[in-house]
């Protein structure tokens, strides 16, 4: 457990109408002590709030503030806490982090980002789960992701995960028991198909909480979506009229744009990141030749590809090596520009995926592609109930659980030892223990909160 005590501010830097240094630690309440001017804080009801003034050992005044003592373990940290509420000049906050450093004796540092939120975790006053989660409520740039988040931090993924983990810790330990007791009748009732139920049905739970990741994902991290063609069909002017603004280059000579163009646009509260790509043909010169190789880097990094065919001009070469381009990913076509006489039919495109009429120019069938986006990442009438899984992290222990459980399968078909399966069934447990940190490492916990802010 730490003993350190630390310090920060945890508003965020630039000059507001308040700030807020933070101190935990076992020294949090003798560096306050040190530096304040009031009622003396030994005397404080915790988390009422006291004023008085910030003075240095001089007798200067730096500033007058109001303050509360949280004391352990019941604090955010678990730890004894203290918030000074200053004024929110930075510079006055740093002056009055200066002095509590001055003041402290060799145990006081200046936190690390996250510091606040580890050491909550450390006391087990919350899970990994719900420490990423304050993250995501942080940094939520739509209301179903800080609806999300907010469900992640009540401690409902790791309730779900965590009956998970009983579930098979308890299947293991009547295993055991088989095991230790052959001669034991009464522990001997726990039939191969009996066994195998529980583990299928374990299964299905962790496929269902899989299924959930791509939307969890799109609400948190918002999604990307390349906007792919040959020269010409009208890539850039969709770009354009889905973020009505002219953003992008619009020209009538193919080739026009080179550079990648990105830009950010919410619908239904989904954050999309549009791309608009070079136009994809053979034989472009140099400049061009770059443009293009950039773009199928980025189409390859796009969770949706719009896939572009000019409604006036007759499909040819370029356009069938775009359909070979994206036929294995994840896309919708669109036939653009049908404010203009058709050169050939709609049907002839292949049907294997949705296919949507538009013309960026007057407008037509963008309703119902920004619907189609928006639909392809959300599962209709969610935002959602249940908990949505949003961390890759989360995704990967829960798919390792799986194929551990899978592994269990094989081996039951096989009729290996019930003592293999007990300690499969104890590793699919340690990959569920991950999620939640009761399983976990110096190196992960140092991954997941060095990306948290300052003072958190
Ligand atoms: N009539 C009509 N013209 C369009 C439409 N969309 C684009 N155009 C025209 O088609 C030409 C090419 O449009 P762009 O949006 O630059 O096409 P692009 O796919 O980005 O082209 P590159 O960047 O060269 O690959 C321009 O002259 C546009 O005005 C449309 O819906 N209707
Ligand atoms: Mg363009």
């Amino acid at each position: 457990m730490p003993n350190s005590t630390i310090i920060a501010i945890s508003t965020p830097p630039g000059n507001g109408a308040i700030g807020i240094v933070r101190i935990s630690g076992p020294g949090a309440e003798p560096l306050l002590t040190s530096v304040w001017q009031g009622p003396p804080p030994s005397s404080w009801t915790p988390k009422h709030l006291y004023s008085g003034h910030i003075v240095t050992p001089e007798g200067q005044c730096l500033d007058e503030v109001l303050c509360f003592i949280a004391r352990a373990p019941h604090s955010y940290t678990g730890e004894d806490l203290v918030e000074i509420q200053a004024h929110g000049g930075h510079y006055l906050l740093e002056l009055i982090v200066t002095q509590l450093l001055a003041m402290s004796t060799k145990s006081a540092r200046l936190a690390k980002p996250g510091e606040f939120t580890q050491r909550a975790f450390l006391h087990g006053r919350i899970d990994l789960t719900q420490a990423e989660a304050v993250a995501d409520l942080i940094a939520a740039t739509n209301q179903a992701g800080v609806r999300q988040a907010g469900r992640q931090l009540a401690g409902k993924l790791s309730e779900l995960v965590g009956k998970m983990r009983r579930d098979l810790l308890v299947l293991r330990a009547q295993m055991e028991a088989m095991i230790d007791f052959p001669e034991d009748e009464d522990v001997q009732g726990l039939h191969t198909a009996e066994i195998s139920d529980r583990v299928n049905t374990l299964e299905g739970k962790i496929t269902d909480l899989l299924a959930t990741y791509q939307e969890g994902r799109a609400w948190r991290e918002g999604v990307r979506v390349a906007i792919v063609g040959k020269p010409n069909v009208g890539k850039s002017s969709l770009l354009n009229a889905l973020l009505r603004e002219d953003r992008s280059i619009v020209h009538e000579s193919p080739g026009t744009t080179r550079d990648l163009v990105e830009e950010v646009c919410t619908i239904n509260g989904l954050a999309i990141r549009l791309i608009d790509t070079a136009g994809i043909r053979q034989g472009a010169e140099q400049v061009e030749q770059e443009g293009i190789k950039r773009s199928r880097q980025r189409i390859a990094q796009a969770d949706l590809i719009l896939a572009l065919f000019d409604s006036s001009r007759p499909l040819d070469q370029e356009d069938l090596q775009i359909m070979e381009l994206v036929g294995a990913r994840d896309h919708v076509k669109l036939y653009t520009k049908i404010d203009r006489p058709p050169a050939f039919a709609e049907t002839t495109l292949p049907q294997t995926v949705p296919i949507l009429a538009i013309s960026a120019q007057d407008g037509l069938g963008l309703e119902g592609l920004r619907k189609a986006m928006v639909q392809h990442f959300v599962r209709p009438n969610t935002a959602s109930a249940e908990v949505c899984l949003s961390h890759l992290r989360h995704k990967l222990a829960l798919e390792q659980a799986l194929q551990t459980l899978q592994h269990i399968k094989d081996g039951m078909a096989q009729q290996i030892s019930l003592e293999f399966l007990a300690s499969d069934l104890l590793i699919a447990a340690r990959h569920l223990g991950e999620i939640t940190g009761e399983i976990t490492t110096d190196e992960l916990l140092g991954e997941i909160f060095s990306k948290f802010c300052l003072g958190k």
